[in-house]
């Protein structure tokens, strides 16, 4: 009887017993203290339950015409990236951030590295020989994070309506480990909304 009246209900209400899976697109603009789109934000929204995805295929942030290229990546907790140097000059990349601390000696052109990443948090990459050398590793434990393009927007697919927190994380946002977070409601529909850095 009960599973007559849960298929009746499905009939009649489309969303019933599909409104925790559904899947809403996260839309999120982010502004920086100057009121500005603000690029290369990491926009987060964990949900309780839902865990980071396993790490699948290569995570690559390659060195290459003296710079971190792309300046930042977004990899799930556990995933292993190879840092392949293609410039004519050795590096010597190194972090001292909290969430994984390392050290690549000096390497050659067309030479690779790997660093496993096993804890969350964003991990600040230098090199000892080039000191304008700066990028970011994010290790994230939710499967819904984007980096904001050079409009200050991300669009997240995916996340389940319901209750979540909703993170933005810059190296200019002045709070504890740069981040920024509010409890959000996502409704069936999606979220919409902007964030400013400034506090
Ligand atoms: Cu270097």
């Amino acid at each position: 009887m009960r599973a007559i009246l849960f298929a009746a209900l499905a009939i009649l209400c489309p969303t019933f017993g599909a409104s925790v899976a559904r899947a809403s697109p996260v839309t999120v603009v982010v502004t920086g203290s100057d009121g500005k789109p603000l690029a290369n934000a990491v926009v987060t929204v964990e949900v309780a339950g839902v865990p980071a995805p396993a790490p699948r295929g290569t995570y690559v942030m390659a060195q290459q015409r003296i710079a971190f290229d792309p300046h930042i990546i977004v990899v799930p907790v556990g995933a292993t990236v190879s840092f392949p140097n293609r410039d004519k000059v050795r590096h010597h990349v190194y972090s001292f951030s909290a969430p994984k601390k390392f050290d690549l000696k000096l390497y050659g052109r067309d030479e690779t590295k790997t660093v496993t990443f096993d804890k969350p948090g964003a991990v600040a990459l230098g090199c000892n020989i080039h000191d304008s050398m700066s990028g970011f590793v994010f290790v994230t434990a939710t499967p819904f994070a984007a980096i904001s393009d050079a409009s200050g927007r991300v669009t997240i697919n995916g996340v389940p309506a319901g209750k979540a927190t909703l993170s933005v994380w810059h190296p200019s946002i002045r709070a504890a480990r740069n981040i920024l977070s509010q409890p959000v409601a996502v409704a069936a529909s999606g979220l919409s909304t902007a964030v400013n850095i400034r506090r």
